[in-house]
């Protein structure tokens, strides 16, 4: 379709959702605060109007595209008015912006620099809301626009709803039902709302302090272990175009902060892989508990809990990466090496918000001590003035440093269920397998094994979507024999300690940019990762001993 735009003939898609979207497409961002593509339109800012046709000036927003039309999307008028919008949300803000946990990365920040907004014709008053602090998400809402990003997010694409609007006039504000704190409510703590709130009102509870004073008290020998996702999104963060080293960079880095060793969480993740295959043939033979849930998502393992209890023993008990080698850590590889467990400080380096409340977990107590989010990591990057990429990459600490192709990719979705069926090759052979999207989010595959058997899998991302796809099991349309669910949408990747933007074109790139590490790894399996065996054979036996559900088994409580 054809319009012009602030004069210039511009050829658009027909199927665009909204002139703002179209415009965007085309290379031309108008200025918003609350339009979200993920979630449905709300229109409350008002930032995004345009003059159309010379006569009404409207939002974009909710403004459909047709042809001919004419659009100026920066008029002197239309200046005048935006910045005079932001005026008052910034009278009505508190503009503390040098102590923000989004300092630097406020959409709000941006656009009061972008208008060279300098003064401001009304006073400053501030809602008292308070900051909720007693989960890993932190909330303050004399931060917050009531731009709603929030709340349609946690309802329409996580199927959570923890957070609504409540209150009228200058009193409306964010927050959970009857002024609770999130810790006390249903929040599964993926951070999606983090993720796309535009100012500091929601952030994430900051670690760093607590790291550094332990590396500066030297009582404790600190160990560190980086997530398959976080490499992916530093190298994007420091505009590292394809460096393939950068894991091993972030190691050097690591090292000259004062960790004596750093692992890799992809070697848990195949430890995980391998355990967990066995688990779901084992369920399989015996008929029961399918299908098999995944459980290395912490924030998912919630979801369960809270709103699906009955489906508890669907989960895996095989406990999540994160969890599963901290165990090994903790009560193999310190005996190995003479260190008490409780001489070891192990940080575990995450793009998960959820990561720290699975941390906190009491059944997980003592295993994991502090959790860094990619953005924290960052944060300390640069604030050391060090240049990352200047860093000569060095090889992670052994024996956990090696792991399959599939163990990096569980940092995107598909990607633990690829590997659980991996290691099921290794074990009965697999003679075909049929993909099919089902919907945006949800893939179904199917899987012909030798013996005659065929298996139904499947890879969900986002919790909206897993909500329907347990929906479709109870009542019985579904039938399928093991599903991966992460969270967050395209997987880790988009985990709510993930740098801004983080928003799905990012994800999209941050996945393509993990391919590339994982296709370069000769090792296609967990069975041919040789220290993973190894470690069954020394300590852990089989899987399913004894042993491995000491070490690597966890449970569930509604
Ligand atoms: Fe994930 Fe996982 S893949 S959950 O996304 O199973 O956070 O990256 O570390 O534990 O391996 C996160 C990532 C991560 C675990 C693994
Ligand atoms: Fe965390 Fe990954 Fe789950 Fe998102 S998908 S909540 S980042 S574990």
């Amino acid at each position: 379709m054809k319009i012009y735009v602030d004069g210039k003939e511009v050829i658009i898609r027909d199927d665009e959702r909204n002139l703002l979207e179209a415009l965007k497409n085309v290379g031309i961002e108008i200025p918003n605060l609350c339009y979200l593509s993920e979630t449905s339109i709300y229109g409350a800012c008002r930032l995004c109007l345009v003059e159309v046709d010379g006569k009404s000036i409207v939002t974009s927003c909710n403004l459909k595209p047709y042809e001919g039309m004419v659009v100026r999307t920066n008029t002197p008028e239309i200046y005048e008015i935006r910045k005079g919008i932001l005026e008052l949300l910034l009278a009505s803000h508190n503009r503390d912006c040098t102590t923000c946990e989004r300092n630097g990365s406020c959409k709000l920040q941006e656009y009061a620099e972008a208008f060279g907004i300098r003064k401001i014709r009304f006073d400053n008053v501030i809602k008292d809301g308070g900051v909720d602090d007693k989960s890993p998400i932190v909330r303050d809402n004399t931060k917050c626009i009531l731009c709603g990003d929030c709340v349609r997010v946690c309802e329409e694409v996580q199927g959570v709803a923890a957070i609504d609007i409540a209150g009228r006039g200058f009193q409306s504000k964010v927050t959970p039902a009857f002024g609770h704190s999130l810790a006390d409510v249903e929040c599964v703590y993926c951070g999606q709302c983090v993720a796309y709130c535009p100012t500091g009102a929601l952030s994430i509870r900051n670690d760093i302090d607590k790291l550094y004073r332990v590396l500066k008290s030297k009582k404790k020998v600190v160990i560190g272990m980086i997530a398959p996702a976080v490499r992916s999104a530093i190298q994007e963060e420091f505009k590292l175009d394809s460096d393939l080293f950068i894991a091993g960079r972030l190691n050097t880095f690591l090292k000259m902060l004062g960790f004596s060793k750093v692992f890799e969480v992809p070697f848990g993740a195949d430890l995980v892989a391998y355990e967990e295959a066995h688990e779901f043939l084992d369920r399989l033979e015996k008929g029961e508990k399918l299908p098999q849930f995944t459980s290395c998502c912490p924030a998912w393992v919630k979801y369960v809990e809270e709103f699906y209890p009955t489906y508890i023993d669907n989960l895996s008990t095989v406990k999540s990466p994160q969890q599963a080698m901290g165990s090994v850590i903790k009560e193999i590889y310190s005996k190995e090496i003479g260190i008490p467990k409780e001489d070891i400080y192990l940080v575990s380096i995450m793009p998960c918000t959820s990561k720290k409340f699975e941390a906190e977990r009491e059944e997980h107590k003592g295993v994991v001590d502090l959790v860094i989010t990619t953005k924290e990591l960052a944060q300390m990057i640069k604030a050391s003035g060090i240049d990352i990429s200047s860093l000569k990459p060095e090889p992670f600490d052994k024996p956990f440093n090696l792991y399959s192709q599939g163990g990096l990719d569980f940092g995107k979705t598909g990607g633990v269920l690829g590997t659980v069926l991996a290691v099921i090759n290794h074990k009965v052979k697999i003679k075909n397998v049929k993909e099919e999207e089902i919907e945006k989010g949800i893939r179904l595959f199917n899987v012909e094994l030798e013996n005659g058997r065929n298996v139904r899998a499947m890879a969900v991302h986002s919790l909206g979507k897993a909500k329907r796809v347990l929906r479709d099991i109870k009542e019985g349309i579904l039938n399928v024999d093991i599903i991966e669910v992460m969270a967050c949408s395209f997987g880790c990747i988009g985990g709510g300690g993930q740098p801004y933007p983080n928003d799905s074109k990012v994800r999209q790139r941050r996945a393509k940019i993990l391919s590339d590490m994982v296709n370069i790894n000769p090792i296609t399996s967990p069975q041919e990762n040789p220290y993973l065996m190894e470690l069954y054979e020394k300590y852990l036996e089989h899987p399913l001993s004894h042993k491995t559900h000491e070490i690597l088994h966890t449970s569930y409580s509604p």
